[in-house]
């Protein structure tokens, strides 16, 4: 059985990383055209870059929960017959041990040079213009795609939903695209559909088995039951 999973910012938030539109949430106090797209990170490079050096300080205070630990004992039992496509720049899927994994929108411990398109592992601030490892240039800004930009690996994820049996959303409001149309084109491809969240998202008519709760109960929950049921065939 071929699956593919999808996260958002609802899987981190137990492990006290703020979501974007939850009350309290990342864009309560900023607005999204000022931190997330290219064109407010050209009118304000410092505002930009003191958001992201935050919630990279940040990464250190957080660790995986039981949602992240679930879905890497899944990569366990399925290997290659499992995707999973995170929207979210945290990385505490990897360090709940999940592998085979795509980071849609990118990363908040990485760095990408504008000079020389160079990428490289990045814990530190950037705001104060560091010098890029690959070419030397103070041209580095966060690897994270913001609006208007396109997203990383798209090809794989819709060569991963097309193959797909079953296809599984978990903590993520569906409203922002390509990600939130992933229900639809995973249904027209014929698999299984499941979304894990909170509260009804904005695509959960898409979705022919919505649970609602907390992610670190539902995803656990949700991974004995197909591992149970993968045993007994
Ligand atoms: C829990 C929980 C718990 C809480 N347990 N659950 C008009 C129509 C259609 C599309 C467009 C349009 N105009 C423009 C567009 C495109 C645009 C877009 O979608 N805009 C929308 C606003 C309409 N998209 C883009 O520009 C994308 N690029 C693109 O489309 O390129 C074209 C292209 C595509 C494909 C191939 C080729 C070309 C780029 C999108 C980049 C998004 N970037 C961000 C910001 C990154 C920077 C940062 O991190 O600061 O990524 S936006 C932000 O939203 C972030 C997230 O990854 C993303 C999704 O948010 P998410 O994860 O869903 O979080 P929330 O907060 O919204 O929801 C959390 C959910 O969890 C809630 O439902 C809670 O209930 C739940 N929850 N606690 C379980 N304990």
């Amino acid at each position: 059985m071929k699956v593919v999973v999808l996260t958002g910012a609802g899987i981190s938030a137990e492990s006290g990383v703020s979501t974007f539109r939850d009350a309290g949430g990342l864009w309560e106090g900023h607005s999204v055209a000022d931190v997330a797209t290219p064109e407010g990170f050209e009118r304000d490079p410092a505002l930009v870059h003191a958001f992201y050096d935050a919630r990279r300080a940040q990464l250190e205070l957080v660790t995986p929960n039981p949602a992240h630990l679930a879905l890497a004992e899944l990569e366990e039992t399925l290997g290659d017959d499992l995707l999973l496509v995170t929207q979210n720049v945290d990385d505490l899927h990897e360090r709940a041990g999940s592998r085979r994994l795509v980071h849609m929108h990118g990363q908040l411990r990485s760095a990408w040079c504008t000079s020389c398109d160079g990428r490289c592992p990045w814990t530190a601030p950037l705001a104060d213009g560091p010098p890029c490892p690959g070419c030397g240039a103070a041209s580095l800004r966060p690897d994270i795609v913001w609006f208007g930009e396109v997203p990383r690996q798209m090809d794989r994820i819709e060569a991963a939903l097309a193959a797909a049996d079953l296809f599984v959303s978990i903590g993520t409001s569906g409203a922002v695209y390509p990600a939130a149309g992933f229900v639809q084109l995973a249904r027209l491809w014929g698999a299984h559909t499941v979304e894990l969240n909170l509260e009804p998202s904005q695509g959960t008519v898409w979705f022919r088995d919505a649970r609602h709760g907390p992610a670190s109960m539902l995803v656990p929950a949700w991974v004995a039951e197909l591992t149970a049921r993968r045993l007994s065939r």
